[in-house]
């Protein structure tokens, strides 16, 4: 059906392809997997996929270093797989997002490797001589995300940009070129049916052209956020409007205002929103990061977006099991154990609170599985992340690794016939949606209920209810139901002639709502 306001509301899956399920049985999770895998995820009740990038790839960054934006990598399948994966998907109800990365390319590119061979596609990327009487210090002080300056040096003594790994070098948006590859290739998967687009760094493709040092505080910065952007967007936003297509920017801005200039009529219909990755589980702190989000995303008439968790960042169960017990002068360290258990129902009523809110909310594959993040071997360890941090950081391959589908099967029954890309922790059996399905109380049945009966809530504005001290409650329609979180210490009283719609976990004996519990209520 022609419902052109989905995105507003919608449930969205977040595949990465890599981790997902192994079609072929070669490691590496792949197209052919994710299709096999379509009467899961349409039983689980989410209305669209993103993909993270599935294109040709050397897979320096996961995908995030693209050779070819036309071509499928073959360790995921071909552009015909794609295809059928897109038409399937949607004969499902489910509508599928891809991961488009303006920022860089991967130094494989055909651009880039006429570039490095000093072609005038050098134009295309940000080449500088260095610093220094020799040259040999890079051209200005602008540090690589991660780790390590942003600049790399060829042979012949050119610097080139690069503001994630060297193999990802950075496109010069100032060159005509650049811009008009983008929208071919925005029009190409346009073509072959997605509904939207997600957009790799969106804040950071433009550059002072410039290249000046960074000076702490300095507005316009010299290469995030910049005002060309908006330009850039808004000519993308004609050619999704050609296809009802939508988009969805990885915004990271911290100036909330800022922030909303991209989310326009004619820019960005929706952003990421990061805030509870960052927020602690505290009821005050939760509510103004709720009523901050709201608050930026109503003047501009874009609905918010709620994220849990994603690639990038820790697995929610093990983020909110983190108990900081501060300084112990036992083993004279500061201690972060983890308590699963506790951030296994944290996590549970979390899902519960992000799905009731206004918006529409990403759910990272293996959310739903409540799987926490995995410690990987120090010698197994992919992530450029952790290697550009002189491997001070572990990176972020513990949220990465490949899902568990049946308990009583090799690997989990990810589908490899070897070892998988990245290893299983030695529990995960445990985990494996195959069991979960069966059990009414598992993280799979309560993501499946909330998203089979979130419809219930209504869709009007939040209204917050009165509550007592730590424990939020709000409604979505007048007499409608209520979701209620309780942060506080002491199990608190449900509101009067109310009747449990969806509990994250059972109420006391006497029928309060116990801490880190959440629920939805119909009046
Ligand atoms: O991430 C963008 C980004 O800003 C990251 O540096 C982010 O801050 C970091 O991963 C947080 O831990 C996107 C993708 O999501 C990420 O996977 C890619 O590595 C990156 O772009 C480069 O394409």
């Amino acid at each position: 059906p022609h419902t052109p306001d989905w995105w507003r509301t919608a449930v969205i899956y977040q595949v990465y392809v890599r981790s997902f399920a192994d079609g072929d049985g070669d490691g590496t999770g792949d197209l052919a997997g994710v299709r096999a895998r379509l009467p899961y995820l349409a039983e689980l009740g989410v209305e669209a996929l993103w993909f993270s990038p599935w294109y040709l790839s050397p897979m320096k960054d996961g995908g995030y270093d693209v050779t070819d934006y036309r071509a499928i990598d073959p360790a995921f399948g071909t552009l015909e797989d794609a295809e059928k994966l897109i038409a399937e998907a949607r004969e499902a109800g489910i509508r599928a997002i891809v991961d488009i990365v303006p920022n860089h390319v991967s130094d494989q590119h055909p651009w880039f490797r006429a570039a490095r061979s000093g072609g005038p596609e050098r134009e295309l990327f940000h080449f500088r001589p260095g610093r220094g009487p020799d040259g040999e210090l890079p051209p200005n002080d602008w540090k690589s995300e991660f780790g390590g300056p942003a600049w790399s040096r060829l042979d012949d003594g050119e610097w080139y940009l690069h503001l994630f790994a060297p193999e990802q070098p950075d496109l010069n948006w100032a060159h005509p070129t650049v811009r008009k590859e983008h929208e071919d290739v925005l029009r190409f998967w346009f073509e072959r049916g997605v509904a939207g687009v997600r957009i790799d760094s969106a804040a950071l493709p433009a550059k002072d052209p410039e290249l000046p040092d960074f000076v702490e505080g300095r507005d316009p910065h010299p290469y995030v956020d910049r005002d060309e952007l908006h330009d850039i967007y808004r000519s993308w936003r004609t050619i999704a409007d050609e296809y009802d297509g939508v988009f969805v920017g990885e915004v990271w801005l911290p100036d909330s205002e800022r922030f909303a200039r991209y989310l326009r009529p004619d820019e960005l219909h929706t952003a990421f929103n990061f805030a509870f990755l960052s927020c602690p589980w505290d009821a005050d702190r939760l509510r103004t990061a709720i009523d901050g989000t709201l608050a930026e995303h109503a003047p501009v008439g874009a609905p918010a977006t709620w994220v849990l968790c994603n690639h990038d960042v820790t697995r929610t169960v093990t983020r909110y099991g983190r108990v900081d017990t501060g300084f112990d002068f036992a083993t004279k360290a500061f201690g972060t154990p983890t308590d699963l258990a506790l951030g296994t129902r944290r996590a549970r009523a979390a899902a519960l609170l992000s799905l009731a809110l206004p918006g529409s909310v990403y759910l990272y594959q293996g959310e739903e599985l409540g799987l926490p993040e995995a410690e990987i071997p120090l010698d197994r360890i992919q992530d450029p992340m952790h290697f550009r941090s002189q491997g001070t950081d572990p990176g972020r391959d513990g949220c990465r690794v490949p899902l568990p589908w049946v308990a009583d099967a090799p690997h989990a029954g990810f589908g490899s016939r070897g070892e998988p890309w990245l290893p299983q922790p030695a529990d995960w059996q445990a985990y494996a949606a195959d069991v979960q399905s069966a059990d009414p109380d598992s993280m799979l049945s309560l993501y499946r209920e909330a998203l089979r009966l979130r419809p219930v809530l209504g869709d009007g504005p939040l209204t917050w209810l009165p509550a007592p001290e730590g424990v939020l409650a709000f409604s979505r329609a007048p007499g409608g139901p209520v979701c209620v979180v309780n942060l506080a210490e002491a199990p608190a009283e449900l509101p009067a002639h109310t009747a449990l719609l969806l509990g994250s976990g059972p109420l006391d004996p006497r029928g309060r709502l116990p801490r880190d519990t959440a629920v939805w209520l119909r009046r």
